[in-house]
């Protein structure tokens, strides 16, 4: 079954997102995600100048060879920029192969391990009645656990706080990236933050019990011996996982804060390949693989760095902000229903304008998802409406401390 045609889709509704679409002779039409928040057009420029000529007479059911073809006959390996246009590749591939079949993709990974799919949401508040507020509303929304950020007395702005909100107006938990021609700076103290955070664990546990599983994300800020000693912190407050709470490109850093701390670690959203996770996995120093499918090379390598992870008991938390698009999300929530060792999913809906260009049959019910039983991914692009969004420029910010030096995000 031959490819005739690949496109590149780049559009903006609210956020900018990058979708591949492959057609085959028998005019199957297969989605993929490729969405790099705030690099968006080398990705759409590496699949339009690199890999969609490429495809064109491949036959669409050789998944595998194809994915292992784009990795390797690159020769330069890796990378965002390459792993998110091979995840699309990837996608829109199983995305086609279950049209073909009349099967969710899920069934083709196996089937059903279970009914739908815990999620967490993202509760945050400049200050603890604002946040007890956002928890509330997750948890009348249905979600069963929460996120917890807040703002940290001294510093102006920081990930992950709804109420900051951008410019524009939006959520700022919901799309850090501004629009605009440069990034935003922002600002960030360490000692503050460590001073603050178990503070806030202890006023949420103390409203709202013992039962909620509650998260909290780092965002890759600290040293080793500054997250081992959160990890410790956090120890009473009994977290479902402490997230990228180092810069996780050294992983030796890992082994400290293991050795420091029971708090669960969550790590590997800006990890693109299953080497990256290879120490970690192996060495038992992370709980959840914090992958995405989309800056992962797809739901091939998703699927078997679980199958890897499931031999030490370590689970999935795959990655699931807004930047990852109904398409990307559909493709690892289809690997979470399969596998057996599904962890939990960070959810967060995606806007009115992006559901009206990604027409998804994701359901959200109760605290629970399922990606619906429609042949393949169950994500149809409308063309029209995606032309009506063009790209906009938008970037994540960037952290300056006090004396302006440079720090993580
Ligand atoms: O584009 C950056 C976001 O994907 C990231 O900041 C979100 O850390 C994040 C999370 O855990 O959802
Ligand atoms: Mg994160």
């Amino acid at each position: 079954m031959k490819i005739i045609a690949a496109d590149v889709i780049v559009t903006s509704p609210t956020r900018n997102f990058v979708t591949l679409k492959l057609t085959t002779e028998d005019g199957y039409v297969g989605w993929g995600d490729a969405t790099l928040n705030g690099r968006e057009l080398a990705v759409a420029a590496y699949l339009r100048e690199h890999v969609c000529q490429l495809l064109i007479d491949r036959d669409a059911h050789r998944i595998e060879d194809t994915w292992q073809f784009l990795y390797r006959s690159a020769y330069w390996r890796r990378g965002p920029v390459t792993m998110a246009s091979i995840a699309a590749v990837d996608m829109a591939l199983w995305d086609i192969k279950g049209k073909v079949a009349g099967l969710p993709v899920y069934q083709l990974l196996g089937g059903a391990s279970r009914n739908a799919l815990r999620t967490y949401g993202h509760a945050s508040g400049r200050d603890i009645p604002e946040l007890f507020d956002s928890i509330r509303e997750h948890l009348d929304l249905g979600y069963k656990s929460i996120r917890v950020q807040t703002s940290i007395p001294g510093v102006k702005a920081v990930y992950g706080v709804a109420a900051q909100r951008q410019a524009t107006g939006e959520r700022y938990d919901y799309e850090p990236a501004g629009r605009g021609v440069t990034p935003k700076e922002e600002d960030w103290d360490t000692r503050a933050y460590l001073r603050h955070v178990p503070r806030v664990f202890e006023a949420v546990r103390n409203e709202f019990g013992p039962e909620i599983p509650l998260l909290h994300d780092g965002h890759h800020r600290m040293t080793p011996l500054e997250a081992a000693r959160l990890g410790k912190d956090l120890e009473p407050y009994d977290l479902y996982w402490l997230e990228d709470c180092t810069p996780a490109e050294n992983q030796d850093a890992l082994r400290t804060v293991r050795a420091a701390t029971t708090t669960p670690l969550a790590i590997g959203e800006v990890f693109n390949t299953v080497w990256d996770f290879q120490t970690l996995i192996r060495e038992q120093l992370i709980d959840y693989v914090r992958a995405a499918s989309t800056h992962f090379g797809g739901i091939s390598p998703l699927k078997k760095v679980m199958d890897y992870a499931a031999q030490y008991q370590i689970k999935s938390g795959f990655h699931g902000p807004t930047d990852i698009s109904p398409v990307g999300m559909a493709a690892q929530v289809h690997v979470g229903l399969a596998i057996h060792n599904f962890g939990i999913q960070e959810y967060m809906p995606h806007s009115g304008a992006t559901n009206e260009v990604f027409q998804q049959q994701i359901r959200f019910v109760d605290g629970y998802l399922h990606p619906g039983d429609a042949p393949g991914l169950g994500v149809e692009i409308d063309e029209a409406a995606a032309a009506a969004y063009p790209y906009q420029q938008a970037y994540l910010p960037f952290n300056r401390l006090a004396d302006g030096t440079m720090h993580d995000w």
